[in-house]
């Protein structure tokens, strides 16, 4: 027949079964690509991906204990639903009231401070209660500086230390309250009665020079002085003490011994029956300028006593 349905020769020949097969094979290049994929490449892509993982745990971690502490402050009930393993009576509500700050002492009016006085300095010589006695002797044996008569027994503060007594305690001399104390002098054979609180200094061999020290720069001092003439005192006075006008000095007994005082009462002068010495038991001030124990001067010079009288 004219009408085959035999393929052209041409065709017949462009057929090629090893063309064919050519055409199913992976191309080369493909096939070397897929086969070069490095290992190292593998490993980062795990690596990131783990990394990733990690990442993504952590933030789930942080994210529910950060709810867990929120829940514990609140309220117990909300508690209990982010930390079961707590119990709701382990942080009552009371525990959380001790930690807030107090409201109360906030919204109470403060009352408005106490303005003190200011204190009024004192030299410690004033005499508030016209006793005789200064602050600082008033301290010193123990009396009411306010009561003129602190044991009222009727005499004055301080007419009762002039003469040795206590004027806290009726009927009670100094030395057996213990306020005063009495020196001995052996060498120059005299004793006399002095404040329990203060020292006692010698200034010179044999104890000619004895210093009855207050500790607040005032002291008195007694000075043993030999009359070798037997001198009448005033006269004695006169020629051995320049600083004293003789003609202005008042006569005194103290203790039966016969005497002098200067004016304003701060310097005594005593002198032994045979007139063999002359005791001079002055007050100093050392700078000081109030006088604060002219009483107790006056304590020392009615208790000075001979060894022999
Ligand atoms: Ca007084
Ligand atoms: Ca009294």
């Amino acid at each position: 027949m004219f009408l085959t349905t035999k393929k052209p020769k041409e065709v017949e020949q462009k057929f090629d079964p090893n063309l064919a097969e050519q055409i199913h094979v992976m191309p080369p290049r493909y096939v070397a690509e897929s086969k070069k994929i490095p290992l190292k490449q593998i490993l980062l892509i795990i690596a990131i991906f783990v990394g990733l993982a990690g990442i993504g745990v952590g933030g789930v971690i942080f994210i529910n204990n950060f709810f867990n502490t929120e829940a514990d402050i609140p309220a117990a009930s909300t508690a209990s639903n982010f930390s079961p393993s707590v119990p709701a009576a382990e942080t009552p509500p009371a525990n959380i009231a001790v930690n807030l700050p107090p409201s109360s002492p906030a919204l109470q009016p403060t009352a408005p401070a106490e303005i003190s006085p200011e204190p009024v300095p004192t030299t410690g010589a004033e005499d508030d209660d016209q006793d005789g006695l200064t602050l600082n002797e008033e301290r010193l044996y123990l009396s009411n500086s306010l009561s003129a008569d602190t044991d009222g027994d009727g005499y004055l503060d301080g007419a009762e230390v002039k003469n040795g007594f206590d004027p806290h305690l009726a009927a009670q001399t100094l030395e057996k309250s213990g306020l005063a104390l009495t020196y001995q002098n052996s060498t120059q054979s005299y004793s006399v009665s002095y404040p329990k609180d203060w020292y006692v200094n010698t200034l010179s061999v044999g104890g000619a020079e004895i210093v009855f020290d207050s500790k607040l720069g005032e002291f008195i001092k007694i000075f043993t002085k030999a009359n070798p003439n037997h001198e009448p005192l005033l006269s004695w006075i006169a020629l051995n003490d320049l600083l004293v006008n003789a003609g202005e000095l008042i006569a005194v007994q103290a203790n039966s011994l016969p005497g002098y005082k200067t004016p304003d009462g701060l310097k005594f002068f005593l002198a032994k029956p045979d007139l063999s010495s002359v005791y001079i038991i002055g007050y100093e001030s050392a700078g000081v300028s109030a006088v604060s124990f002219k009483t107790t001067l006056e304590l020392m010079v009615n208790s000075f006593k001979l060894a022999d009288q």
